[in-house]
């Protein structure tokens, strides 16, 4: 043992003064050491032309289903370009053919927004899997019903994917009331390490000043404004936590504004969501039961329509991170792949406004550090998806929405 403890150190000494001779003759070289931790994230289009794509869910490497909000849901293959419509959409999803927003008060739109036709925040929203798909099938869909003219809410189904058809749907969750109002349903979906379905209803209204005098995201008895936790078939964990009677069922946390991303940990079980905030006042938080996010009684941010919320005696949860500017964080992922090492277990956090990829360095519950990344390459982004294999993906929020993979150059480089 003392014989091969003595080798050992004089090969690492021999190695310590080979690696000082190399550094003191040889101009800075690139290590594979420096390789293996360059990030240069670029991006390449895989699909083109989807209809405000909103979610993305693996069924393998290649294969995925996307939901496009304005369109519909579509298998496609992303190595042979390849999309296919699915059949059996609900029938309550909302058209945008009957929105005439001249006839809409003031209140439920924004000035430019009158006179347009366009679904603005309804439509499909996310897509999830359930977690024993390849023995059951089923899918979770969340979006926008329409039950009149001017009547919209969140909705979420579950339904059997059976080739390229939807069969046997389920009504799971739906958040009254139907409301002329077409902006903020949140519609995020994730399971939990604990096999139940986390949902964010989003408050649903454009100006902070149309909030009754208990605000809606503050008020137990109204849905929206809220997360929900509920069983795969719809029904209502037992050990939920307890907001009293007159809470809506399913409720798991309160204070929500336009919360629309959620993020399991793959490691720790924890989710983290974002949240859009009115003017700036944009969050990343820790879903904890029981919580209260505390809008619109604190914001980082400003109101919208000169709005002073009322003075409460409640106690709230403050977001893990706030962006002073406008991001507009939504489907957020985090990274584990190969092709970005120095990027491992960070949480990629993508904008709608600000259109870069947020590189998110966590410890434990805090924020340790954020990168901007994509500044130069900026897109209307909805969505971060990791592919089985731990590729990345964007989605992009436009008319003519696109499927983009963020690749690593200087790996591309390395083996080229
Ligand atoms: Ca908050």
């Amino acid at each position: 043992m003392k014989v091969r403890l003595a080798t050992s150190g004089l090969l690492l000494l021999l190695f310590l003064c080979t690696c000082d001779r190399a550094a003191k003759s040889a101009p800075v070289r690139t290590t594979n050491n420096d390789l293996e931790a360059a990030a240069r994230p670029v991006k390449t289009t895989v699909l083109a032309g989807l209809r405000r794509p909103w979610s993305m869910k693996f069924l393998t490497e290649d294969e995925a289903l996307v939901t496009e909000k304005d369109g519909g849901l579509l298998r496609v293959n992303l190595r042979e370009k390849w999309r296919r419509p699915i059949h059996g959409l609900p029938e309550d999803l909302a058209d945008s053919l009957h929105v005439d927003t001249f006839r809409m008060s003031r209140w439920d739109t924004y000035p430019a927004a009158h006179g347009r036709v366009g679904k603005f925040n309804a439509g499909l929203l996310e897509i999830v899997l359930d977690p024993d798909f390849a023995d059951n099938q089923l899918v979770y869909l969340s979006y926008v019903a329409q039950q009149s003219e001017f009547g919209y809410a969140l909705r979420v189904i579950r339904a059997t994917l059976a080739g390229d058809r939807l069969t046997d749907p389920d009504t799971l969750l739906t958040v009254p009331p139907f409301t002329p109002v077409m902006y903020h349903f949140g519609g995020g979906m994730a399971f939990g390490a604990d096999g139940k379905l986390y949902i964010t209803a989003g408050e649903r209204l454009f100006w902070d000043s149309q909030q009754p005098s208990e605000p809606i995201a503050q008020n137990l008895r109204d849905p929206r404004g809220k997360i929900y936790r509920i069983n795969p078939d719809g029904s209502i964990p037992a050990d939920n936590p307890d907001f009293g009677p007159e809470a809506v069922p399913g409720l798991y946390a309160l204070g929500i504004r336009a919360a629309q991303g959620l993020a399991l940990h793959p490691r720790t079980g924890q989710i983290w969501f974002t949240e859009h905030g009115t003017i700036q006042g944009d969050e990343l938080n820790l879903l904890r039961p029981g919580a209260n996010y505390g809008w619109p009684l604190e914001s980082t941010g400003a109101y919208r329509g000169g709005y002073e919320p009322p003075e409460r005696e409640v106690v709230t949860t403050r977001p893990v991170w706030y962006w002073l500017q406008t991001v507009a964080p939504t489907g957020l992922a985090w990274y584990f792949g190969d092709e970005f090492p120095s990027w491992q277990g960070d949480l990629l956090v993508p904008g709608l406004s600000r259109g870069s990829l947020w590189r998110v360095r966590t410890d434990g519950e805090t924020v340790k550090s954020l990168e901007e990344l994509l500044v130069d390459d900026r897109s209307r982004t909805r969505k971060v998806v990791i592919s089985p294999g731990g590729k990345i993906y964007l989605l992009t929020d436009e008319e003519e929405g696109k499927i983009i993979r963020v690749e690593n150059a200087a790996t591309l480089t390395q083996y080229e």
